[in-house]
């Protein structure tokens, strides 16, 4: 697998991690499906990574958005690792859980009646293709505006139907463009997308956007499994 030609995001991010000394550990690393890091390297450099990254990349800062005329709806690649579960969305419901004061399971009604976001932004996968898109869902901040997390929460784990899973620093998850989607450029979001429920946010790597997300558990610490991708050497943060 040759990776092409990185995005300038990531070249200046690289870039800038290079200097300060501590380019992250997935950053040295091919597209999915090249593991290469020990776990214990990696332990070693996310707290760190982390932090820097945090600093360097203030993930509260809005990402770009496009015109809806850059849509380019046969760029965006399916990458799935297992298949295409099939889920009911009439009785399909999302559990969010976790450090949190009101534990609840959220129906596809339930989520379509809150206030809907739509984003034209960039998808970028480590395997080195991008694609503009359409998504239009929930921000993740207002569904956790419902569970009230604990002061001490710092991470969500996100669950999948296909067993993948995922985690994200609690600042990246209540950021305004960080969407659990049901739609993809002004359609239902199609099962192969990851229906009826996914992760999207333009300030993170593909790999970060879980889809088929059943449950979402707010958590106050990172625990050993990381994400699919991540326990398999890539890099925990993966911001853009
Ligand atoms: N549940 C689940 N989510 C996933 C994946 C997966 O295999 N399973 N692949 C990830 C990767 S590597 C990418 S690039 C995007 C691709 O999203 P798409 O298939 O909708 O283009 O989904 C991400 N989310
Ligand atoms: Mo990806």
């Amino acid at each position: 697998m040759q990776p092409t030609q990185p995005p300038r995001r990531i070249l200046t991010r690289r870039h800038l991690l290079q200097l300060s000394g501590l380019s992250g550990v997935g950053l040295l690393l091919g597209g999915c499906g090249a593991p290469l890091q020990s776990r214990q390297v990696s332990k070693v450099f996310e707290p760190l990574n982390q932090r820097v990254e945090k600093l360097l990349l203030r993930p509260d800062t809005p990402a770009p958005e496009y015109a809806a005329s850059a849509i380019a709806p046969e760029a965006l690649l399916i990458n799935s690792f297992n298949g295409t579960p099939q889920i009911d969305p009439a009785t399909f419901q999302l559990t969010v859980d976790g450090a949190v004061d009101l534990p609840m399971q959220l129906s596809m009604a339930d989520l379509q009646a809150m206030p809907l976001t739509t984003m034209v932004i960039r998808h970028v996968c480590v395997e080195g293709w991008a694609a503009i898109v359409q998504w239009g869902g929930v921000r993740l901040q207002d569904i956790a505006a419902l569970v009230q997390p604990k002061p001490n929460a710092r991470y969500v784990y996100f669950q999948s139907a296909d067993e993948y899973y995922e985690s994200w620093d609690l600042p990246s998850a209540l950021h305004p463009q960080t969407l659990m989607a049901y739609q993809k450029n002004g359609a239902p979001l199609p099962a192969e997308n990851g229906a009826p429920l996914r992760l999207a946010a333009p300030i993170k790597l593909g790999y970060k956007q879980s889809k088929w997300v059943t449950r979402i558990t707010f958590t106050t610490d990172l625990m050993e499994q990381q994400g699919y991708w991540e326990d398999r050497g890539y890099e925990w943060f993966a911001g853009l």
